[in-house]
């Protein structure tokens, strides 16, 4: 797939190439008893010519998770497991237990009645919500009601808490943090709430009132957090969005119809560390293949098609979760030929951006398709 390049040689001048004898090795065991090491024998590792993903392309199938999550119902309660999660164990990436790259995911499941206890953390989180009815979060004190493929914010340092309305119906959700990350910065903090609940002090779902209105922004309305202030962002107009979007342009030939959600004030992602997006395919829509950095989890809102990954065929269906690696190629096809298909999308593009790492490259042959 990749095709070899040249400077990928180990032996090419500039690189390390350095030959082990006796006295360089009892030279390497004198440096390792200082607490030191020679450059040369792990330049090459550390400075590898493009990133060399630790994390492997993996297709979840809520057909097979969707039954096990339901079981930790009888297996464990909210208060002694604090949340009831499977989590996305990548293989590549069991050090941390992320799903890809540095960021966490887990599927939630709660039952109607049910509450899970007001906590805050330097993490911070997008919920996605994959089935039921009834299901809601207070963030500091604004209660979001939520249905399916809304998603809502629960940004770094805010109090949240979780439930399931008596009249709603099992709840089933996607969990995505970024822990792994900020574990990786040391820089994680936790804090349960001095009353284990919070109180909802704004009437019910008054950000996405106020803050999410197409073109519109409120009078006097100030807000200087790095996060978005519009905390919940809702199916219906995404898909009404997208659909109109998709009638008024040509789509990518790498994305399809792409949107990516944004914080209403700046423009900017909806969280400092993790952002995301929706993406239309049309029916019979196949993209071609392109690569970038940064590390994405997509979560199949609708429809159904596949994924070719580094080579590798997922083909996938609505609820089923995957993951592109970072510099991984990846094209996606609608196998429908009647019906859109839509991938909700999960990534680390705003740390990736911020720091001047993004790059991007098309796959150059074959007419832009992966050879499997
Ligand atoms: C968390 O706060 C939630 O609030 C879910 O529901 C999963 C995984 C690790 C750390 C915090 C939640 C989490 C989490």
């Amino acid at each position: 797939m990749t095709p070899p390049r040249e400077n990928h040689r180990e032996d090419v001048i500039g690189r390390a190439n350095v030959e082990d004898t006796p006295e360089l090795l009892a030279y390497y065991d004198e440096l390792d008893t200082l607490d030191t090491g020679a450059l040369w024998t792990v330049a090459n590792k550390i400075e590898p010519w493009e990133p060399a993903s630790q994390s492997k392309p993996v297709l979840w199938r809520y057909n097979d998770l969707r039954a096990h999550v339901l079981r930790s119902v009888d297996l464990v309660t909210p208060e002694k497991a604090g949340r009831r999660v499977i989590y996305l164990n990548n293989p590549g990436r069991t050090d941390v237990s992320a799903a890809v790259g540095w960021i966490y995911a887990g599927l939630q499941v709660m039952h109607p009645g049910e509450v899970a206890s007001a906590h805050r953390h330097s993490a911070s989180a997008i919920r996605f919500i994959m089935e039921g009815s009834g299901a809601y979060t207070v963030v500091d004190g604004h209660k979001m009601t939520l249905g399916r493929n809304d998603f809502v914010l629960t940004p770094n340092g805010t109090w949240h808490e979780h439930g399931v309305s008596e009249d709603g119906s099992p709840c089933i959700w996607q969990d995505g943090l970024d822990i792994p990350f900020v574990n990786a910065m040391e820089a994680n903090f936790y804090e349960v709430h001095p009353d284990l609940q919070q109180a909802v002090t704004y009437p019910v779902d008054d950000m996405t009132k106020t803050w999410g209105n197409p073109g519109l922004t409120p009078g006097g309305g100030d807000w200087d957090k790095g996060y978005s202030p519009l905390f919940k962002y809702e199916w219906e107009p995404t898909y009404d969005a997208l659909t109109k979007y998709s009638a008024a342009s040509e789509p990518s030939p790498f994305d399809g119809t792409l949107m990516e959600y944004v914080n209403p004030v700046t423009n900017g992602p909806v969280m400092q560390t993790m952002g995301a997006s929706m993406q239309m395919l049309a029916p019979g829509q196949v993209t071609k293949a392109h690569r970038h950095t940064g590390s994405y989890l997509y979560q199949v809102a609708k429809g159904s098609g596949y994924s070719l990954i580094n080579g590798q065929r997922f083909d996938w269906c609505e609820r089923d979760i995957f993951c592109v690696p970072s510099w991984a190629w990846h094209e996606h096809g609608n196998t429908s030929q009647t019906e859109d298909a839509c991938l909700f999308c999960l990534n680390d593009l705003p740390v990736i951006r911020a720091l001047g790492l993004y790059r991007e490259e098309a796959f150059g042959d074959n007419n832009g398709h992966q050879i499997t």
